[in-house]
């Protein structure tokens, strides 16, 4: 299956929950002000959120169509419009030369998907021909160690470990000295999973990220929060939280695969403009991939990726 039809299968149940309440309304040339209400319901349905919903659904209601204009035409428009937001927050994860290693720090709730997203972004770095190093820092669960370790054989990575309860920020600069004594190209340190009430916890990751600064100011090049894309409207107060502790620069939305919430992404947009550089849509190591606003776009609304225009960044 390609890339796009996994994406848009596994939009599939946030898209036919926009579309059965768009149906109704894409039969007329404007939205009078109860389509409108019905629009945006549709929207925040999709888990867009109330605000960035409502600026949507009032751009499309200034637009004109010809009097029976399909529904494929709305669909597009709609696309259109969502292509427009997401352009700018579409960037790749980008390994800089400059940096040896290219440090990542992945961090997130429990189970949002970071380990298993270390080892994709592991073997997506090697098939560009990079040398990649994996920490695991979770060092609350041998399990977690092992999971990681796991992926490390899967991908043929070298995996830097510490003892199950060890300090989690120790392994991440004992990571930072052998990745730059190995000369690999990008270290990717994966994190335990904490709620973002758990001050401790976070004060924990702050150091995490510290420590990191300490062996290499420039470090972490990227501080990537996994979100898990079924949560709906609690990305948000994650992202915030963790923004706090660990100096975010960008998102990874995980699980898009049978989500019926996969309009976050927008509000999560709007809210915050970092960077969204990769979508997970399955368990499988090539199932992330980098996010692209006319695909997402496209899957979302549920037409043909050709149908909409990538706007020029
Ligand atoms: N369907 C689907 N499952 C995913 C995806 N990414 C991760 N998972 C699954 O989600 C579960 C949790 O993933 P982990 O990678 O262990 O999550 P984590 O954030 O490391 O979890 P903690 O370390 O406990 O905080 C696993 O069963 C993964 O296989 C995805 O894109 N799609
Ligand atoms: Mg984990």
């Amino acid at each position: 299956m390609s890339w796009f039809s996994k994406l848009t299968d596994g939009l599939k149940k946030s898209s036919t929950k926009m579309s059965a309440s768009l149906t109704s309304l894409f039969t007329s040339k404007t939205l009078d002000a109860a389509s409108l209400e019905e629009l945006e319901d549709a929207l925040i349905e999709a888990d867009m959120g109330p605000k960035t919903a409502m600026a949507i659904a009032e751009e499309l209601s200034a637009m004109k169509f010809e009097k029976d204009s399909s529904q494929e035409a709305w669909r597009i428009a709609l696309g259109q419009i969502l292509v427009t937001r997401l352009t700018d927050v579409a960037q790749p994860l980008a390994v800089k030369e400059e940096n040896s290693p290219h440090v990542i720090l992945l961090v997130g709730v429990n189970g949002s998907g970071k380990t298993t997203t270390a080892g994709k972004l592991a073997s997506h770095f090697k098939a560009q021909g990079k040398t990649v190093m994996l920490a695991a820092g979770d060092t609350f669960r041998a399990a977690a160690t092992e999971q990681l370790q796991s992926w490390g054989q899967r991908t043929d990575t070298e995996v830097v470990t510490g003892q199950e309860g060890s300090d989690s920020a120790a392994v991440a600069y004992q990571a930072m000295q052998r990745a730059t004594d190995a000369g690999v190209d990008v270290l990717i340190i994966d994190t335990a999973g904490r709620l973002q009430n758990r001050s401790e916890l976070m004060d924990e990751l702050a150091k995490i990220h510290r420590v990191i600064g300490k062996y290499d100011e420039s470090a972490p090049h990227d501080s990537v929060i996994v979100l898990d894309g079924t949560v709906g409207q609690n990305a948000l107060s994650q992202t915030k939280a963790f923004s706090e502790v660990a100096q975010l620069t960008g998102m990874i939305i995980t699980k898009l695969d049978g989500s019926a919430k996969g309009g976050v992404v927008l509000a999560l947009a709007d809210e915050f403009g970092l960077p969204v550089h990769m979508v997970g849509v399955g368990e499988q190591v090539d199932d992330l991939q980098s996010f692209t606003a006319q695909e997402f776009a496209a899957a979302l609304v549920g037409v043909p990726q050709e149908a909409l225009t990538q706007e020029q960044a």
